[in-house]
């Protein structure tokens, strides 16, 4: 059984035909499904467009509480052990979801990578999202295509041991993605289309891409804290034994406060990171398929 999850916030430019694609992608491969429509506290029409699909069940949020909240939402309802992810904003190829689900074949989740950028803005999103991306490849060690995309499918299973710590924010896709990787579950990736937003755009460049940033340096400290860590602390620690070489050749075996302070703090910096490391594995218990 598979549950077509769809968060959506005042989307009645965009919802009905989603969700006709949506069906017609379903139906036409001969899947088992139930489309689940969170409804964010819109004031548009949304959840009374939504409601006029017979087979589309609706669970709306009192008020908006954010893209992450509904998605939680979303999973806590679904009945299937297979969710599918999509926007109600036309963004994405609904007609493409037998493709996707296909692909997660052998995987825990499957990721449809987009081949280009359609948001609004695009000379700030590019290289701000190939930055963090970047950034969430190296610390994952994972080469990622595309860290936040909203069309996805994945095993329920291992979700829920994630969804205390996903935010209500937009970076709920990128969190899940880095929880998967740090975390032992395999993630495969498919190219797929990617269309401009029917209605207006809540993305807001700099708070966005700076909350953007900060999710992924946190993300991968509270799952893989020594990613983060051990390159600081070898640094300062570097730079500290070079001060200290200057240092003895210079003033005669004197160390300068600036070279004691820079050793000590990367000897800090490495001991909170083992610790910080110590508990997430401890917290996160066994890796992803192990005991499982
Ligand atoms: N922007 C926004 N979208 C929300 C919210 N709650 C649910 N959504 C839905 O979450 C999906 C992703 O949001 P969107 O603004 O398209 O983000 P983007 O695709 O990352 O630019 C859409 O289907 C929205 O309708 C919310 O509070 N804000
Ligand atoms: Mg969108």
């Amino acid at each position: 059984m598979i549950s077509v999850v769809i968060p959506a916030y005042n989307e009645e430019l965009a919802i009905g035909d989603d969700l006709r694609a949506v069906q017609a992608a379903m139906d036409g491969a001969g899947l088992e499904y139930e489309i689940i429509v969170v409804d964010d506290g819109s004031t548009d029409r949304t959840a009374e467009i939504a409601r006029g699909f017979p087979n589309v069940r609706v669970i709306s949020h009192p008020h908006n509480r954010g893209t992450g909240a509904a998605r939680t939402t979303g999973v806590k309802a679904a009945r299937g052990d297979i969710i599918v992810m999509t926007d109600a904003d036309g963004t994405y190829p609904n007609h493409d979801m037998p493709r996707l689900i296909a692909a997660l074949e052998g995987y825990d989740m499957v990721i449809g990578a987009r081949k280009k950028e359609a948001g609004t803005l695009k000379w700030l999103r590019t290289p701000a999202k190939t930055f963090i991306r970047l950034l969430a490849s190296y610390l994952t060690a994972t080469k990622i295509p595309d860290l936040n995309s909203g069309f996805r499918a994945f095993r329920k299973a291992p979700v829920m041991r994630f969804l205390n710590v996903l935010p209500a924010t937009h970076s709920w896709v990128s969190t899940i993605t880095i929880a998967f990787l740090t975390n032992g579950y395999t993630v495969n990736f498919i190219p797929i289309d990617y269309y401009p937003r029917k209605g207006r755009s809540t993305f807001h460049p700099l708070r966005d891409t700076y909350n953007y940033l900060t999710l992924v340096v946190r993300a991968i400290v509270y799952f893989n804290p020594l990613k983060v860590f051990l390159p600081i602390s070898l640094f300062l620690l570097l730079f500290g034994g070079g001060k200290a070489i200057y240092d003895i050749i210079t003033y005669n075996w004197h160390f300068a406060p600036s070279t004691v302070t820079l050793i000590l703090t990367g000897v800090q910096v490495g001991a909170l990171g083992m610790l910080a490391d110590l508990i997430v594995k401890r917290l996160n218990g066994p890796q992803g398929g192990e005991g499982e």
